[in-house]
């Protein structure tokens, strides 16, 4: 049965809109999931796996929490690696205790939909939304076309949670929509190896043979980046190439020979590098949140905990429209969030350009990035910018 009505339409079943939904059900506000994709291409897809403790406070208060706190691996810093150097940023000692933990999205993703579909929530997949119309009406539509026939859902507000190739964002009339982007020439090749991983905490290497990042998905699954040129076809990239690539652009001198345990390459794919905000992130009766309304580069891990942050707000919000009839948190819900969204489009951007080897880059480029680096690793307050910045910032009230 496809419903005709509901109080939130939510366009988007990632994790921003399925988060929402479990939110929202919880404050006993209707909502209905559209999703375009079938349920195994939505929990398969490969994508971030660093949440900070916002988005992991946001996952229990979902309900969403018992296999993340069995399972997720919490980590009390990261190593930086440049100049052949190790250096690590200690989170707890310089934020006041705060830390990060390691929970693929797919996992996430996994556990909201279980508990979505578990007790009823409507969830639709492949409901391809068209067009939301009526965005400055008290009833805006949302059209979308599922098992072969054309529907129409009305309701009281839209939330446009369909990512950055998403429709809802064209509700917003291009006279009131602003964008700013920033696209890099370059793009990570992003494996995932059967393989341990080689250190218990990230490892983020500068190396003037480009950037590579050391992450993982379990005690067993490794999870690696290397920065390709832009277009790259991860053909051209056999898994002898990838691991030799690993040593060289992750060896320091103090462990001369070292060299990453290699296992089975299980998936590899190409993804390109992108800053983008939209402006507002509210229209009338549609508000736009995760990355249907900005982007960042995923060299900050900031992507899905950005996504989280904006729905905790919406949620906030439309239970405070339902319960006592008040829009003031609808009404600044896209201030509130793009303060927020900023600070981590300033943090990706500078992760990116400060670890990265752009192809235009002259010699002395390069002794900036090293001296920065060099700052992060011998002063305390430039230390602490970073771990504050990684660790993510508290969700306002
Ligand atoms: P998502 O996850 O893109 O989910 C949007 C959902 O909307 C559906 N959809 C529609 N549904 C109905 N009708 C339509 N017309 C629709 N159009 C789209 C889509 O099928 C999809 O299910 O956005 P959301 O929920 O805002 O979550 C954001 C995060 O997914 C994202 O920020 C991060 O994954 C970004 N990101 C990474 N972030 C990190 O922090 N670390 C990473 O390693 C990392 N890797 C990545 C990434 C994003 C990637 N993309 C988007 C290309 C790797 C990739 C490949
Ligand atoms: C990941 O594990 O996929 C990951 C971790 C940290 C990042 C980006 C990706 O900055």
């Amino acid at each position: 049965m496809q419903p005709d009505h509901t109080s939130v339409a939510i366009v988007g079943g990632g994790p921003a809109g399925l988060l929402l939904a479990r939110l929202l059900h919880r404050a006993g506000v209707d909502a209905v999931v559209l999703e375009s994709r079938d349920r195994a291409y939505v929990e398969c897809r490969q994508r971030a796996g660093i949440l900070e403790q916002a988005t992991v406070d946001a996952l229990r208060e979902a309900g969403a929490g018992a296999r993340m706190d069995r399972e997720g691996i919490t980590h009390d810093g990261i190593e930086l690696r440049f100049d052949r150097r190790a250096h690590r940023v200690d989170f707890p000692s310089l934020t006041g205790g705060r830390r990060v933990m390691v929970y693929a999205q797919t996992e996430v993703v996994k556990d909201l939909v279980a508990l979505q579909l578990a007790d009823g929530g409507p969830l639709l997949f492949e409901a391809e939304v068209r067009a939301v119309t009526g965005a400055d009406t008290e009833r805006p539509v949302v059209h979308y076309r599922h098992e072969g026939r054309d529907h129409t859902l009305s309701c009281d507000y839209v939330v446009g949670c369909d990512g950055f190739h998403g429709v809802v964002k064209r509700a917003v009339p291009e006279a009131v929509r602003s964008t700013y982007e920033r696209v890099y020439p370059y793009s990570w090749l992003g494996v995932l190896a059967e393989a341990p991983p080689v250190y218990d905490e990230l490892i983020y290497a500068h190396s003037e043979r480009g950037f590579a990042l050391a992450s993982m998905r379990s005690p067993s699954v490794s999870r690696l980046y290397l920065q390709v040129p832009n277009g790259t076809d991860p053909g051209e990239w056999p898994d002898a190439r990838i691991w030799d690539e690993l040593d060289a652009r992750l060896a320091v001198d103090a462990e001369p020979g070292w060299k990453l345990e290699r296992g089975p390459i299980t998936a590899k794919s190409v993804l390109p590098m992108r800053s983008h905000v939209t402006e507002p992130m509210r229209y009338g009766r549609v508000l736009l949140a995760g990355d249907a309304a900005h982007i960042v580069p995923p060299t900050g891990a900031k992507g899905l905990n950005l996504a989280a942050a904006d729905v905790v707000v919406v949620a906030r919000a439309l239970t405070a429209r339902y319960r006592d009839g008040s829009t003031a948190l609808l009404d600044s819900y896209s201030d509130t969030c793009l303060r927020r969204v900023w600070r981590a489009e300033h943090f990706s951007y500078f992760m990116t350009t400060t670890l990265h080897a752009d192809p235009e880059q002259s010699p002395f480029d390069t002794r900036l990035q090293l001296s920065q680096l060099e700052q992060v690793s011998n002063s305390r307050h430039a230390a602490a910018e970073l771990a504050e910045n990684y660790t993510g910032l508290p969700i306002p009230d």
